[in-house]
């Protein structure tokens, strides 16, 4: 037979697993998902935040308990006992921690792999030609197998520029520059961003990315938006005083609606020009 101690221990570990699965299920604290690779990221997401909670809830439920069973009686003056080496203890509070940290940084590490973290540049989509010699890093991308809309295989290119306090965003093909990012549902975009000073960073909550812009060393950023919308686009690096107002929108329309923006606005330029 079990000692109740343990019993307990069983029963609110299996209450705790539980409430967390129902958790889980039934609430989202997370914006929109926006983008093909923020299901991944968000699967990681809940995977870190329940062993946070389980971590959490079982250190504070220890200490609780040990405040109240471990208190000192009335009359009691005496120091508590000197334990000390318990090899079997100290094993298990060592290897715990060290298997937890092992799974996170390899199921972490699949996570960035799945995003296209460790593509290699050159072979992202067959993007635009780069220079051999060019430092070019941090290649996050998404292929758009995981996207809802599958149809497209076109490649949007797009060069943004940061500098102090915005983001442009310039489609060579179409001779456009914006100051708002237009990308159609479903194509995969391929941006290439660079810095006109300090260093910024290009933040979509919606998308789950976050890469950063620096000057003198281009960064690029493949992605492929998957639900229609406005979305805030948030420098995510301290860049200067008018940093918090660093902030501009991403617009995810429809193939059409994109296609007819894109005329429309590369014919003003031919006008321009
Ligand atoms: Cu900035």
């Amino acid at each position: 037979m079990l000692p109740p101690t343990a019993i307990y221990t069983i029963l609110i570990s299996i209450a705790l697993i539980i409430a967390s699965i129902w958790a889980n299920d039934n609430f989202n604290f997370l914006p929109d998902v926006a983008s093909a690779n923020a299901p991944i990221y968000d699967e990681l997401f809940k995977v870190l935040f329940v062993i946070g909670i389980i971590l959490f809830v079982g250190i504070t439920a220890l200490v609780v308990y040990s405040l109240i069973q471990f208190r000192r009686k009335p009359g009691e003056t005496e120091d508590g006992l000197p334990i000390e080496d318990n090899l079997p203890l100290e094993i298990l509070w060592t290897a715990i921690p060290a298997i937890v940290v092992l799974f996170v940084g390899l199921y972490s590490y699949d996570i960035y792999e799945r995003m296209g973290g460790m593509q290699s540049l050159s072979d992202a989509h067959g993007q635009h030609s780069m220079h051999a010699e060019e430092r070019i890093w941090g290649g996050i991308g998404t292929t758009s197998k995981e996207s809802a809309y599958t149809k497209a295989s076109s490649l949007v290119n797009v060069e943004l520029t940061a500098m102090q306090f915005a983001f442009l965003f310039n489609y060579p093909e179409g001779g456009i520059i914006s100051g708002e990012l237009h990308v159609p549902a479903g194509q995969p975009v391929s941006m290439r961003m660079e810095s006109k000073d300090v260093i910024h960073a290009f933040w979509v909550p919606e998308f789950r990315l976050k890469q950063d812009v620096i000057p003198g060393q281009p960064t690029v950023l493949n992605f492929t938006p998957t639900k229609p919308g406005r979305y805030p686009i948030i420098c995510a690096e301290l860049c200067g005083p008018y940093h918090g107002g660093m902030r501009s929108t991403v617009v995810v329309e429809e193939p059409e609606e994109y296609q007819a923006w894109f005329k429309e606005n590369s014919k003003q330029s031919e006008v321009e020009l």
